[in-house]
């Protein structure tokens, strides 16, 4: 029993939104052509001109842009329309250098609501809910997009920001909320909140709407059993607008990308050269309906899978699965290809809480990997030669999934601190 946001849109046929995004694409590239230089000589040194995009099987032929060219050009060297036209900025945390800066006129802005507000609708959402907005609100994309989302659709809009934990708990409580917005690894602190202050008799909620970080199946499953919910994912990165690019139906089997405003290509991280549906690379969008801050073949960096398959749900738009990792967030340990994910998912199955770090460093010109893993509450008490036990499984188990050796140690519980918005999952002391 599927509900949409904008029927019309989310189920439309394959042909109607090819032909929206052929359409879109050319229009797309005359207005960057006409308005944004620093692409525009992109193109120029390729032998382009906007009559070699006539539509979606010319796209491969564009350049791409990445962060490097975003921190080059900022703050306004991909501005599509004049700075009086547009109404707002959001920004990247950005760990090294230049932020990214992201202008929406707003017609953007409306835009961006708009498929924020398929995701809640997707997620259960109707105008009788109380959706509980627990992303960081100012430049950060997730409290605002998710905020304007919320009001589309009706809901009583709590907007709470990122964290404050008593806070959040009360208004969750005292408004009964009913769909809560933040991070999952936020999402698992409030329920470990919930449950040591012995809430969760009161608690209202049936969905919540995580993202903008990665989290495991393991991790879903456990968010949903402790708070009697269904945990719907969602994917969104600044550059693009924020949260809202992708999001998930009842199926839980990928995220819909909004295609009538994103065209996802996934491609070979090394050549750049676009893979056939199915393969697992690097996903890039071109967006075809942004004004502000128009991307041409943005490459996220998010390692994903597109999938074309038929939905239950009954949207047509392709899915995208969870990224499994970062083209630079993964870790090269001695010579081994290590996803944060690939930790996550094994310390999950051995019934770990998702509260971890991982620290690489260098000792003697040797890699060396640690996985530090907080214990369950129930087996703190545990004699020391139990912990070890438990230590060499997960050493073993992590063995298994990497191939290499990672030395674990096991911490007291709430020995690892908590986030209130992206979680802290990797040190990596090799950079220092
Ligand atoms: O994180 C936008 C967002 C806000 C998405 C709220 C969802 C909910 P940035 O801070 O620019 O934007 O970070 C974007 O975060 O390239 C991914 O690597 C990661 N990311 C976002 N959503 C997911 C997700 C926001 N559902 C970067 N699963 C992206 C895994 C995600 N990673």
């Amino acid at each position: 029993m599927a509900n949409y946001y904008q029927p019309e849109i989310e189920t439309a046929s394959r042909e109607q939104i090819l032909a929206w995004q052929n359409e879109r694409l050319v229009k797309q590239v005359q207005h960057v052509w006409d308005n944004v230089p620093y692409y525009r000589a992109k193109m120029e040194e390729k032998g382009l001109t906007p009559a070699d995009i006539q539509s979606v099987a010319d796209l491969h032929k564009l350049p791409f842009l990445t962060k490097d060219d975003l921190r080059e050009a900022y703050p306004y060297g991909l501005l599509g329309k004049p700075l009086s036209d547009c109404v707002r900025i959001q920004s990247t945390s950005g760990t090294t250098g230049k932020r990214v800066v992201a202008f929406y006129t707003q017609h953007d802005v409306d835009l961006w609501e708009d498929c924020c507000a398929r995701a809640i609708v997707a997620a259960g959402g109707t105008k009788d809910d109380v959706c509980q907005v627990a992303y960081g609100y100012g430049l950060f994309t997730g409290g605002p997009g998710m905020n304007g989302g919320s009001h589309k659709v009706g809901c009583l809009t709590l907007p709470m920001s990122s964290g404050n934990t008593d806070r959040q708990l009360q208004f969750m409580t005292d408004l009964g909320a009913t769909i809560i917005c933040c991070t999952p690894s936020y999402a698992a602190y409030l329920a470990e909140s919930i449950h040591e202050r012995g809430l969760r008799d009161l608690i209202k909620l049936k969905a919540g709407i995580f993202g903008a970080e990665a989290w495991s199946e393991k991790m879903r499953h456990e968010i949903e059993k402790s708070l009697g919910i269904k945990a719907y994912d969602i994917y969104g990165l600044t550059e693009t607008s924020g949260p809202g690019v992708a999001y998930e139906c009842e199926e839980q089997t990928g995220m819909h990308i909004n295609e009538d405003h994103f065209i996802a290509e996934i491609i070979d991280p090394k050549t750049g050269e676009v893979l056939p549906e199915g393969s697992k690379g690097e996903l890039v969008f071109t967006s075809i309906t942004k004004e502000a801050f128009p991307l041409l073949r943005y490459r996220t960096k998010d390692i994903c899978v597109l999938s074309r398959k038929k939905c239950s749900c009954g949207r047509t738009h392709v899915k995208m699965s969870k990224p499994m990792g970062r083209s630079d967030d993964m870790l090269i340990v001695k010579g081994v290809n290590v996803f944060p994910s690939q930790i996550e998912t094994v310390l999950m199955e051995q019934g770990y809480p998702a509260n971890y770090q991982i620290v690489v460093d260098r000792i003697n010109h040797s890699d060396t990997l640690e996985v530090m893993v907080e214990m369950p509450a129930e087996h703190f008490s545990d004699s020391l030669s139990e912990v070890h036990e438990k230590e060499v499984a997960l050493v073993n188990a992590l063995k298994s999934m990497l191939g290499i050796y990672a030395k674990v140690r096991l911490v007291a519980p709430k020995t690892i601190a908590r986030s209130e918005g992206k979680a802290v999952r990797i040190i990596d002391k090799r950079n220092i």
